[in-house]
């Protein structure tokens, strides 16, 4: 498929959409929000492809949501389009999604960094939700997503001030899981999805279920999924195949990858 504001392409079992709106830091457009959901839903259904890397240049993963196609909108259209709700689709991709940031991810820019399930950053990394400067308040997570990753003290600093903070400061809090070379940021995290791609899909699928469900679910039930799942993978011959593997000692050699 052709898109206009993203690049989509294959690298082995990775499949890579990078942000290309490169002239206005990649601020996320509606058109861009729907071709980056179109090319992540479409590597979801692909069976060739294991995990989805996203990112973006390295001045900027996306500076927000686009201010200039935004700054004309009134209540009863942002209410009735339900504005940025699209973004809902990329939370319902099955796959891994990994964010590769270098340079800034500010306001809606965070917002979708922290709707991927690992957070590469790169040394110049900037995180940020500066709606507040604009005379709005975060739309698509940046209240919610970052309370619960990085604690009410931080998401206030980071909310109520519009500061931003570096990659350093976004590893200490817990925002990102690791902080690799800027010059490094793709070939590390491509590294990094490969390594997932290569593992027992079902397996990393429901592994991700159950930890997102971590964050939706009082812990019981949290637990109780957790179980089911774990009981669940006793079905696939994957788990047949890499519990052999570790007796014999010998690399797995997954069926469904
Ligand atoms: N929207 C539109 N255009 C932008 C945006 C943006 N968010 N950010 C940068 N640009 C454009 C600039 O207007 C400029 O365009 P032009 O050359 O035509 O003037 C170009 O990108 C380069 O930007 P700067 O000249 O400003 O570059 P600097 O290096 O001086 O500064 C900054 C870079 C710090 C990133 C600065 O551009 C900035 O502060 N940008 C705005 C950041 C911001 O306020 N973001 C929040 C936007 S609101 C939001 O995200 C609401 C979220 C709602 C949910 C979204 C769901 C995903």
């Amino acid at each position: 498929m052709a898109y206009e504001t993203i690049k989509s392409e294959t690298r082995g079992r990775t499949g890579l959409i990078t942000l290309n709106r490169p002239k206005a830091m990649n601020a996320l457009s509606q058109q861009m929000m729907r071709e980056i959901c179109q090319a992540a839903e479409d590597f979801d259904h692909d069976g060739r492809i294991g995990a989805i890397v996203l990112t973006g240049t390295d001045k900027a993963f996306a500076a927000g949501a686009d201010v200039k196609e935004m700054e004309a909108y009134e209540y009863s259209e942002a209410y009735l389009q339900d504005l940025w709700a699209g973004w809902d689709r990329l939370t319902r991709v099955r796959k891994p999604l990994i964010a590769a940031v270098g340079g800034y991810a500010l306001g809606g820019g965070c917002e979708v960094a922290m709707m991927c399930d690992i957070l590469i950053a790169a040394e110049n990394a900037k995180f940020g939700q500066p709606e507040i400067t604009l005379g709005i308040l975060p739309g698509m997570g940046g209240t919610q997503r970052l309370a619960r990753s990085i604690g009410k003290a931080k998401t206030m600093d980071l909310v109520l001030t519009g500061r931003m903070m570096d990659a350093k400061e976004a590893e200490s809090c817990g925002l990102v899981s690791r902080i690799v070379p800027t010059a490094d940021l793709l070939e590390e995290t491509l590294k990094i999805a490969e390594k997932v791609a290569d593992f027992s899909l079902p397996a990393v699928l429901a592994a991700k279920e159950a930890v997102v469900e971590a964050f939706e679910t009082p812990l019981a039930s949290g637990l109780r999924h957790e179980r089911r799942l774990f009981h669940a993978s006793f079905a696939t011959e994957d788990q047949t195949e890499g519990m052999a593997a570790f007796v014999q000692k010998r690399g797995p050699q997954f069926k469904n990858r």
